[in-house]
């Protein structure tokens, strides 16, 4: 016996929860708060709720035995500030079996960049543990983490920002996003170039109008217009991301100069 042809194949763009999650983000934190707060919130909030993306929040202090509840201590060695003790990282990590690769928020992480967080939204999951203080004990590093992953070069008290930050950017580009049809592809970066310029109504304010182009209706010449404001906008601001990808290619100069533009 053969199976009829299934008659609702499964859409390419959900709209409810059918097949489950695309992502699941754990984050080991000792502010929980911080970040469920943010991850309930804006567009994140609403894929959570649409099932698209299942974030879970660990709260570090929970698993902790002793009567103060402790996650961190003063250094062996001596010198100032805390370390976030191990037992309370590995007891979580233990219990709660976060999905992998476990990435520990830290200034000599891999940084993100577009490209990076494509690769994170394209797993089926991942784990981001934060630190404080003057950081994690160094077996935590050695011996539970995958990987570390950084936001830029510059120190945060925690990091639980930068987990919001990331859970920010990977979130966006999970297929079935509102939103994302189309947009993502426009972004920053995408094409290895900053945004044109974007207008909306009035056509005119307090003077200053809208360029003609872009009421013209045509929109192939929209689109050379602004394939030539993003080259000129990356050549003056990034000018290391316009020769990343090689130069002005022959295509480039010709809508440059069909808009009069130079770099
Ligand atoms: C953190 C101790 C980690 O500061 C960061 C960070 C900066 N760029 N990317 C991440 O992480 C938080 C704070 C204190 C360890």
């Amino acid at each position: 016996m053969t199976a009829a042809p299934d008659p609702s194949p499964p859409a390419a763009h959900p709209t409810s929860d059918a097949g489950g999650p695309r992502l699941r983000v754990d984050v080991l934190t000792i502010f929980p708060e911080m970040v469920e707060t943010f991850a309930s919130a804006s567009l994140l909030g609403k894929a959570r709720q649409r099932g698209l993306i299942d974030v879970r929040v660990h709260d570090l202090r929970s698993v902790t035995q002793d009567p103060h509840r402790s996650v961190d201590d003063s250094p062996f060695g001596g010198g100032a500030g805390m370390v976030l003790k191990p037992e309370p990282i590995f007891d979580t990590v233990e219990q709660v079996q976060p999905p992998r690769p476990l990435l520990y928020l830290s200034p000599a992480g891999r940084v993100l960049t577009q490209a990076y967080a494509a690769e994170l939204a394209s797993l089926g999951g991942f784990s981001l543990l934060c630190g404080r203080y003057e950081g994690v004990d160094e077996r935590v590093r050695e011996h539970l983490v995958d990987g570390e992953i950084s936001i830029g070069d510059y120190v945060l008290a925690g990091g639980e920002v930068a987990a919001a930050v990331i859970l920010e950017a990977v979130s966006r580009l999970v297929p079935g996003m509102v939103g994302n049809f189309g947009s993502v592809e426009d972004d920053s970066f995408s094409q290895g170039l900053l945004e044109y310029p974007h207008y909306t109504r009035p056509a005119s304010y307090r003077g200053w109008d809208v360029p003609e182009v872009l009421t013209s209706g045509d929109h192939a010449r929209v689109a050379r217009w602004r394939r030539a404001q993003a080259l000129v906008r990356t050549a003056r601001n990034r000018p290391e991301l316009l020769a990343a990808r090689g130069g002005l290619s022959s295509a480039d100069e010709a809508v440059l100069a069909e808009f009069g533009l130079e770099i």
